[in-house]
């Protein structure tokens, strides 16, 4: 064979090699990977040996599916499983209310705490044989357990004397997709939108049913399936057909849809001449469209609505307000038991106040007025999703409303899906924010879970990173965050060390040399970014409208709030946005201990400091060094930080598959060099300002400012149309 012919059959086994591992990759954390330690799978045969779980419901026989999935592909053995309980069986599924009541006592105690949808799994002795019992109130709790089990198995977990019982914190664990009814997705970096509506009704994708299985792995039980820049077609019955298959699937994983919902729907589709939220016709005409929507879907969860924001419709385009709209629509859904879940991203083109005070501002007075069935989603910071912001001041001060928590898991403002961010540690920070409200420990955790205020609804809402690329989410490693997300969703109080480890375990490996330096490397990527972006409390210097790379300079656009030169405030004098008293006082909005530590650049936390000040370049940092230098330390600290990531992604080769390193090798290569270009562009655009040299250590710009200028991205992805 001819030197061409061995390369051509090289690079087509190399291809094949690739391919093979995106297959990998589409199975997320549901790997099931075969169990090596003998020791280890001999337990495990024990306890799974002969399974009793009545298939009396399609969430039955799903979690059979799933068993009967799994515990070959750890094992490599089949397990019998008996419809009736049986002297021989050793893993015993049931409702607790459908356990024979000599198993009830058994965990009779432990079954006290167990809640609504949460459940029980404990080894117990009967008949003096070891046997597992696996419990719950609801058959969805049945699910969620199964799903625990295996994921156990699958990092390794001694499971001989099992005795585990846990509950979902949040009620709402919601994803939101932000996809197009023509598949595109705003703001979306892994291909195209799942849902495909030409096909449907007719045609039910087996990708549905994977990506409900992985919903419900981690307990989301919620999905709203297209944009909030809403098209109301979406409400048409040729629409609500195709919702209703997808429905369908998603019902027997738990797993309830919503639909964005337009304001201006009646006009659009409903032929009536205004969308007043007063005007009796639009009521009746919402009523009726939530009557319709509920013979296609009994267990619709409702509307999301996105109003009076970015140009779309809302009650204020008639002079309502927020409450008026929200409650129309909540009426309308009440009788069928369906929710309003209305936005809080509001800043609007005639308001001149700082953007990061608007939204608390518009919607304070409103408390207490919205209907039972309304909730308010608040994103997790003032401003929009930027790599740190401090917490939105809505969490803590609106009390009676229940706040649901809104996080982006696809990285608009984090590299896309190229670059390798740990999202949880994000999530966590945010939830772990005392806002000191009803005083220390008042955290924001504690106000998305309801406890702090006693709201009888709660929840906590991620802006999907999911599309049809094959392994769903761009970036291996995004997966991760898919995964945290919905963890958190269920547990606020989880560690992001912790979900970092789970992860790991489940979709590499459980070896612990190679664990440990990668979660190390999950933990730190976050702070990564935000030093390579936006250290120092600096935010939004995002390029026009896709948002893909730096534009500190933009400071063309329609509006003033849309661009950076807006935000980071760069003078000769100076940096950042002063939001003390002294600027736009947006600090007042939170409570007076929070204020105070935010007004005093000496005390206030300094990953915020730029976020709340306006500071001279030669304003001393606690290190000592002048903010220019400090500025600069940091952008160059992000880029090494992502050299560090490489070097441990290469000792990690040894743990992985040639297709699994590769992957991530290469889009480490790429976020390298897109942190140099973050680093170069911002440091010689603020340099303008500063008149400052770069101070040692900090390596050279490889470009000039004016090439950094003229980059552009006419065809960068998640761009939605009409932002141009
Ligand atoms: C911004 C996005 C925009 C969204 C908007 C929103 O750039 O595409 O429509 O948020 O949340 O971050 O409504």
């Amino acid at each position: 064979m001819g030197i061409f012919k061995l390369s051509l059959v090289f690079i087509f086994l190399s291809f094949l090699k690739l391919h093979s591992q995106h297959l990998d990759d589409y199975k997320l954390w549901l790997k099931y990977n075969n169990i090596e330690d003998k020791n280890l799978a001999t337990d495990y045969s024990n306890i799974t040996n002969s399974i009793y779980l009545p298939t009396t419901s399609e969430i039955y026989t799903n979690t059979k599916k799933e068993l009967s999935t799994a515990i070959p592909q750890m094992l490599g053995r089949e397990s019998t499983f008996t419809d009736a309980l049986r002297p021989e069986n050793s893993l015993i599924i049931d409702l607790y209310d459908n356990l024979p009541k000599d198993l009830q006592l058994k965990v009779e105690r432990e079954f006290k705490n167990v809640s609504n949808e949460g459940f029980l799994i404990k080894s117990v002795k009967y008949n003096n044989a070891p046997i597992t019992i696996i419990s719950a109130k609801k058959e969805i709790g049945i699910l969620y357990a199964v799903f625990r089990f295996l994921h156990l198995m699958q990092t390794h977990e001694n499971l001989k004397e099992i005795d585990l019982i846990d509950s979902p914190k949040l009620q709402l664990r919601m994803l939101n997709h932000w996809d197009n009814l023509d598949r595109t997705v705003e703001r979306g970096y892994a291909g195209f939108s799942l849902w495909n509506w030409q096909k449907l009704p007719g045609y039910i994708d087996e990708r549905y049913i994977d990506y409900a299985r992985a919903n419900a792995s981690i307990g989301i039980n919620a999905i709203s399936l297209t944009n909030v820049n809403a098209n109301a077609l979406v409400l048409t019955p040729m629409y609500l057909e195709k919702v209703e298959a997808l429905a369908n699937i998603f019902r027997g994983y738990g797993v309830k849809v919503y639909l964005t919902a337009r304001f201006s729907a009646p006009i659009e589709i409903g032929k009536l001449k205004t969308a007043d939220p007063l005007d009796v016709a639009v009521q009746k005409w919402w009523q009726n469209k939530a009557k319709e929507i509920y013979t296609f879907i009994p267990d619709f969860g409702g509307f999301l609505v996105k109003a009076n924001s970015e140009g779309q419709p809302g009650p204020q385009n008639y002079g309502r307000n927020h409450v008026d709209g929200a409650n129309m629509m909540a009426k309308a859904l009440e009788p069928f038991g369906g929710n309003v879940i209305w936005r809080a991203f509001v800043y609007s083109e005639h308001d001149d106040t700082d953007r990061a005070k608007q939204a608390y501002d518009e919607f304070l007075p409103y408390d207490g007025k919205f209907m039972d069935n309304v909730l308010v989603q608040v994103k997790n910071g003032p401003i929009d999703f930027q790599p740190r912001e401090p917490f939105h001041p809505m969490f803590g001060a609106m009390k009676k409303t229940p706040l649901v928590m809104e996080f982006q898991i696809t990285q608009e403002y984090l590299g896309f899906s190229t670059h390798l961010v740990f999202l949880p540690k994000l999530f966590e920070e945010v939830l772990d924010s005392d806002t000191y409200q009803k005083g220390k420990g008042s955290t924001v955790a504690k106000i998305v879970d309801g406890s702090l205020y006693g709201n009888k609804l709660s929840g906590m809402a991620g802006v999907a990173n999911i599309g049809t690329d094959i392994n769903w989410t761009g970036h291996p490693f995004a997966q991760a965050n898919w995964y945290g997300f919905g963890r958190l969703a269920w547990d606020p109080y989880l560690s992001s060390e912790m979900i970092a480890d789970e992860w790991l375990r489940a979709t590499y490996n459980n070896d612990q040399e190679f664990i440990e330096p990668v979660k190390k490397m999950m933990l730190m990527s976050r702070e990564a970014v935000v030093n390579y972006m936006n250290p120092l409390g600096l935010h939004h210097l995002f390029d026009t409208g896709h948002h893909y790379g730096p534009g500190p300079w933009v400071n063309n656009l329609g509006r003033p709030d849309w661009n950076p030169v807006y935000y980071h405030k760069a003078d000769t004098m100076g940096i950042g946005f002063d939001r003390t008293p002294t600027g736009s006082n947006a600090t007042e909005q939170y409570a007076p201990y929070l204020a105070n530590l935010y007004n005093d650049p000496k005390r206030i936390p300094e990953e915020y400091l730029l976020w709340f000040h306006h500071l001279p370049w030669d304003y001393k940092l606690k290190s000592g060094e002048s903010l220019w230098d400090g500025i600069a330390l940091k952008y160059q600290k992000g880029v090494n930080q992502v050299s560090e990531m490489i070097t441990t992604w290469n000792n990690a080769k040894p743990y992985l598959t040639e297709g699994q390193y590769k992957e991530v090798e290469m889009l480490l290569q790429i976020q390298l060099k897109e942190a140099k270009w973050w680093r170069d562009a911002c440091l010689l655009y603020f340099q303008t300002f500063s008149q400052r040299p770069l101070p040692a250590g900090v390596e050279k710009p490889a470009n000039s400012l004016e090439y950094f200028e003229s980059l552009k991205f006419p065809f960068a992805p998640g761009i939605r149309p009409q932002w141009d």
